[in-house]
């Protein structure tokens, strides 16, 4: 007769877990126990890394990821991470360890007392089997559920003594052998009235969020619908993904996080097609019309959440990548001219230390061409748009809900995923301090992830925040001293530091090019931050 351990990891096996993400305690010991050879226990020293690392990894590769944290204690230190894969629609399955079933009522040490609230709202789902044999069948939903639209984290508490309890007879095949699909296509009807809108707007415009790279298609179905119908495309404000090539000629940039400032950036246009993002996720409140004069919206999302909150235009409940494909396959092509030539932001040479800009301006070129960026830096986001070209889908990863901690785990996550393409992590001397055990687990696998941070010495978007809402006398806003180059060496990380550009472009071809082992750079650049140039 087979144990609860046994009928778990065959489960595992069949559903193609590959990898766990975890951080072990003592709750966990006998879910891993007997670990099998031919699974990756990807090791992250603090629980927000684990799930940075799965969050990306799972964006990646599209596969429900699983994730084994240390019972309430690790599953608290892992929910900013959490929050920002719940925002990435990332398919992670959680799961954490318990203490045992006959101390539940005691709150022992170590007791997970409420462990189906603790991760909430940030899980779709979050549950307790009630029996020990109920395992398997608990994770089988929990992957299942995971992965179906709009794909998100789901939660499993797993009591340490059920493990060695005896499975329920019959084993795990009829929960291994079921398929289960959720992508489906708008109606025909609706994306026949769709193609017509579209082909009837006199000056239409395709905006691109986070679902359209991750619905599988849907990066090239976005290039055949712009070039079909010659839509400029704009990336949805603070997208976490990019959907289309930003080395197309009908790229435009990031549209602004601000509801008066995406309906100036549109001015003129009277269709706005949105496709895998929320209408809209904005940052700083500058309230006005959600869209210029005499344009109307419609919305393709996988999320029913996104489509029922918008606060303007029709919506499609469908997913993306599909419904863009159909779409593209149906709308006539278009007489309207081509979308006029964007003109390059021009980034002004700073005298002596180098702006975030400059620095963006310096990495486009030495960029590969399949190179992957992880970030949560916004200090000279306008010109990364503008100076580095993602070319493929998979290509760009940005904290989806906002948290720091994301860029230096995420980046190892991608580079799990991807492990052919260069990936580079940018982030601030704030930013990189949320996430910094990551480097622990790309020093040990000697991964090849190259780590920038941008030294300015202070936590400078906050005080341009500052300076946006007028505030004055705010405290913890100023880093006096950290030693990256300290911090690399402890982690067994090779680094250089420079403030010089011929430096820089030295240190980024180096750290492009090598394939032995992370790299960090850590560049000095000017306070403050460059939003616009
Ligand atoms: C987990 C978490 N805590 C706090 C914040 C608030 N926050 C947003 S930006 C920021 C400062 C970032 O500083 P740095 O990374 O140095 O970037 P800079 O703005 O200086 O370029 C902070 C603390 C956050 N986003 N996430
Ligand atoms: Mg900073």
């Amino acid at each position: 007769m087979s144990t609860v351990h046994q009928a778990t990891w065959e489960l595992l096996r069949a559903l193609g877990v590959r990898k766990v993400f975890g951080n072990p305690g003592s709750t966990e010991l006998p879910f891993l126990a007997d670990f099998p050879d031919d699974i990756d226990y990807v090791l992250g020293l603090h629980e927000g890394a684990v799930v940075g690392m799965a969050d990306a990894y799972a964006q990646s590769t599209g596969e429900p990821t699983l994730v084994n944290l240390h019972t309430a204690a690790g599953l608290g230190n892992a929910m900013g991470a959490i929050i920002n894969a719940a925002a990435g629609h990332s398919p992670l399955v959680i799961t954490a360890g318990q203490q045992v079933r006959a101390m539940l009522t005691l709150e022992p040490l170590l007791a997970n007392p409420d462990p189906t609230a603790l991760p909430k709202p940030a899980v779709k789902w979050a549950f307790e089997p009630p029996r020990a044999q109920d395992v398997p069948a608990a994770l089988a939903r929990a992957f299942r559920y995971a992965g179906l639209p709009p794909a998100g984290p789901v939660f499993v508490s797993l009591p340490m003594d059920d493990f060695d309890q005896p499975a329920d007879e019959g084993g795990t095949d009829l929960l291994a052998a079921r398929r289960v699909t959720g992508r489906s296509v708008a109606a025909r009807a609706e994306l026949d009235r769709l193609a017509q809108r579209l082909a009837a707007a006199r000056n239409p415009v395709l905006v691109v969020g986070a679902g359209l790279d991750a619905a599988p298609g849907g990066f090239d179905a976005a290039v055949a619908l712009a070039e079909r119908q010659r839509l400029p495309v704009w990336l949805a404000p603070e997208t976490a993904r990019v959907g289309f090539p930003t080395d197309h000629p009908y790229f435009r940039g990031s549209l602004p996080s601000a509801i008066a400032w995406v309906s100036e950036s549109l001015a003129g246009h009277d269709l706005l097609l949105v496709v895998g993002a929320p209408i809209f996720q904005y940052y700083p409140y500058a309230p006005g019309n959600y869209l210029p004069a005499g344009a109307e919206l419609v919305a393709i999302t996988d999320d029913p959440g996104a489509a029922a909150r918008a606060p303007v235009g029709d919506a499609l409940v469908a997913d993306p990548g599909l419904t863009l494909v159909a779409l593209a396959e149906i709308v006539p092509p278009t007489n309207r001219p081509a979308p006029r030539p964007r003109v390059p932001l021009k980034i002004p040479r700073a005298a002596d230390t180098l702006t975030a800009s400059q620095v963006y301006d310096i990495l486009g070129p030495l960029f590969p061409p399949e190179g992957i960026v992880v970030t949560e830096s916004m200090n000279g986001g306008a010109a990364m748009w503008d100076r580095v070209k993602f070319r493929q889908s998979g290509s760009f990863f940005f904290c989806a809900a906002g948290a720091l901690g994301f860029a230096l785990p995420a980046a190892i996550g991608a580079q799990l995923a991807q492990p052919n393409r260069p990936v580079l992590a940018v982030t601030g001397d704030g930013g990189a301090q949320y996430g910094i055990q990551a480097l622990y687990t790309a020093a040990s696998r000697r991964m090849p992830v190259t780590f920038l941070i941008l030294v300015n010495g202070e936590y400078g978007i906050l005080k341009g925040f500052g300076d946006y809402l007028s505030t004055t006398g705010v405290p913890g806003l100023d880093l006096d001293y950290l030693n990256y180059e300290a911090l690399a060496k402890g982690y067994g990380i090779r680094a250089v530091r420079t403030g010089r550009p011929d430096e820089l472009a030295v240190a980024l071809k180096e750290a492009f090019t090598a394939a032995d082992g992370p790299h960090m750079i850590i560049v000095d650049v000017q306070p403050g931050v460059q939003l616009e140039h």
